[in-house]
């Protein structure tokens, strides 16, 4: 059986693929997973990675790109920081005849014939779920504060989009006030502070909705250091379904989010290793869902993911 397991190897070996992957960059869990999920997949596959994080900056995802292209990979993943900007170097690699596909948020191409396929989730549904929870359990009556996810994101615009479309069908429902928290944890906590100071301490806020759960856990942090008590007196809803936040659910500090499936590696693999073997009729886009969870289930979900 050993000289079985060799010579799968080395047939792996001879059809290695090398594909670059530009990532946002690890600003929250969700992402930290997504990656980890990329890294572990192509390694199951024995697909050469090249992996580079643009910490959050769409310059640097544009220089990965024209290297991965410099390179000669056999294919391109990226997954946008933003949605303009993409024309010029996705005409590169398609000049290169480098085949790209887009993992996550979307980008706004007019062209569809610049990227073979996107993966991602249905984020305008994300915030209508967590909007419709929130309403159903307050009856429709709240005041909200929102902390957006990085500005020009689909992330951002997608949930925001689903989230006020649910909550114009109720008349005492309202945003009062919305800012950018950048989808990270420390940035989540100071804006928070700071729109708890301007609410005169929040005492007449009735929930927080969070584009991410990494700001959410920020902002809990601040709504306890205002001293009011998170998923109480201020419930806290927000998307992703990361480890921390289960816990922050269990613990009572949070009440609801929208999950996020982070394993985007496999079927993005499974997509271009078709289109390297000659498939041409291939989906343009393929939707994860996830369900919304709530502090019912949390103690238990917490347990099954930190196993994992
Ligand atoms: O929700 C957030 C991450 O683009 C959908 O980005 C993704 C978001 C995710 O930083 O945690």
């Amino acid at each position: 059986s050993s000289a079985f397991a060799m010579a799968l190897c080395a047939s792996q070996a001879v059809s290695a693929t090398t594909i670059g992957f530009s990532q946002v960059g690890s600003e929250s869990g969700w992402r930290t997973s997504f990656s980890e999920s990329v890294k572990a997949e192509a390694e199951k596959r024995g697909i050469e990675l090249k992996f580079s994080d643009a910490q959050q900056k769409q310059e640097n995802q544009i220089k990965a790109v024209r290297s991965f292209i410099a390179q000669g990979v056999d294919a391109i993943m990226i997954a946008p920081v933003v949605e303009t900007g993409w024309k010029p170097v996705l005409r590169e690699a398609k000049r290169a005849r480098i085949p790209v596909i887009i993992l996550d948020r979307n980008i706004d191409v007019n062209n569809d014939g610049l990227f073979l396929t996107r993966i991602a989730s249905d984020f305008v549904e994300e915030g209508r779920r967590a909007a419709q929870w929130l309403m159903d359990e307050t009856q429709g009556n709240c005041s909200i504060l929102e902390l957006q996810g990085t500005v020009g994101a689909t992330a951002a615009i997608d949930r925001m989009k689903g989230f006020n479309e649910v909550i114009a069908g109720y008349p005492e429902a309202k945003i009062v006030r919305s800012q950018t928290g950048e989808f990270t944890r420390t940035k989540g906590k100071e804006v928070m502070e700071a729109m708890l100071k301007a609410e005169s301490g929040g005492k007449d806020i009735c929930a927080l909705w969070s584009h991410n759960d990494e700001m959410a856990i920020g902002a809990i942090q601040a709504i306890k250091e205002a001293g009011l008590k998170p998923g109480e007196d201020i419930l806290v809803v927000s998307v992703d379904g990361v480890p921390d936040y289960f816990k922050a659910m269990a613990d009572g500090d949070a009440n609801a989010t929208v999950e996020l499936n982070p394993h985007l590696g496999g079927p993005a693999f499974d997509v271009i290793e078709a289109y390297l073997k000659g498939e041409r009729k291939l989906e343009k886009l393929i939707t994860t869902t996830g369900d919304l969870f709530t502090q019912e289930t949390a103690a238990a979900e917490y347990t099954k993911r930190a196993k994992k």
